[in-house]
């Protein structure tokens, strides 16, 4: 039994207000494996990988989206993170400067597709970085990781940008957190003020106000869900996570993510939606 305002927006096709019909993906290329990675879960199997990369492009397509497909890129092996070069909204986009010096150079194409729908785009500038992977949106608010990534110059010029489009923010730390890479390795937002939140940021005090849906310790991987329309994308294997988004009405599909996990990759990142 779907709640009153999952159904209400599921009427409207909408569960976050934020209705998307777009995404720029990039297959992972041939040397993936020479990417960055913290954990320790051996080698990807770059032919699995690109069959889990298809499996992911076909589920935002089932989710009502048109792909901008990149070509994969050699000199970038972690550029099929893309969700990473660019904060995307209705009001604007900006482009970032990913935190990790290898991976400076993967904006450079998807700003020129951006360009192709954004008459003016926005940018992040040094001493600043910011990976969209620290990036949260909640309807019209904005979660910023301070990370490893995403450095303080980097996260204030981003909440600037964001209150010249009318978003407010605030800024996360997640410094003092070893086991995640990013913010959004442990939070995201399925839309109807809930908050995906693993257990070592339940207390923080800007997600009190949002109904949390906690993630057991066994499934933090699993925090790293994202909504697009109608459906939510959750990775395959974290049944609890799945049960409880299910038991609030979303609409889930599994995917296979075991290569990019490897990679330290989740769902989020492998697209840019808009
Ligand atoms: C990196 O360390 O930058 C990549 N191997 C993984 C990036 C994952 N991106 C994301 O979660 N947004």
């Amino acid at each position: 039994m779907l709640r009153p305002n999952l159904l209400r927006g599921r009427k409207q096709g909408i569960l976050n207000g934020t209705v998307f019909t777009k995404a720029i993906v990039r297959p992972p290329a041939a040397n993936f494996s020479a990417g960055l990675t913290s954990v320790d879960l051996g080698k990807p199997d770059y032919e699995l990988a690109l069959k889990q990369h298809e499996a992911y492009c076909r589920a935002l397509e089932t989710c009502g989206l048109d792909l901008v497909r990149l070509p994969p890129d050699e000199r970038h092996p972690d550029s099929t993170f893309v969700e990473d070069t660019a904060i995307v909204t209705p009001r604007g986009a900006v482009i970032t400067r990913p935190g990790a010096e290898s991976r400076l150079g993967e904006i450079h194409e998807v700003e020129r597709v951006l360009r192709g729908y954004f008459p003016t785009l926005s940018a992040i500038v040094a001493p600043g970085t910011v990976d969209g992977g620290d990036v949260c949106e909640a309807g019209d608010h904005f979660f910023i990781g301070l990370s490893g990534r995403t450095n303080e110059a980097g996260a204030n010029q981003l909440a600037g940008i964001l209150e010249s489009f009318g978003y407010s923010s605030s800024l996360i730390d997640i410094r003092g957190l070893s086991n995640i890479l990013h913010l959004k390795s442990g939070i995201a937002y399925p839309g109807s003020n809930q908050l995906v939140v693993i257990d070592a940021l339940s207390g923080q005090k800007e997600f009190s106000g949002y109904e949390l849906i906690r993630v057991n310790s066994a499934e933090e991987y699993a925090a790293n869900c994202v909504s697009v329309n109608d459906w939510t994308l959750v990775p395959a294997g974290y049944p609890d996570l799945k049960r409880q988004l299910d038991d609030l009405g979303h609409r889930t599909i599994s995917l296979e993510m075991s290569e990019f996990q490897k990679m330290d990759g989740g769902l989020s990142c492998l697209s840019l939606r808009f």
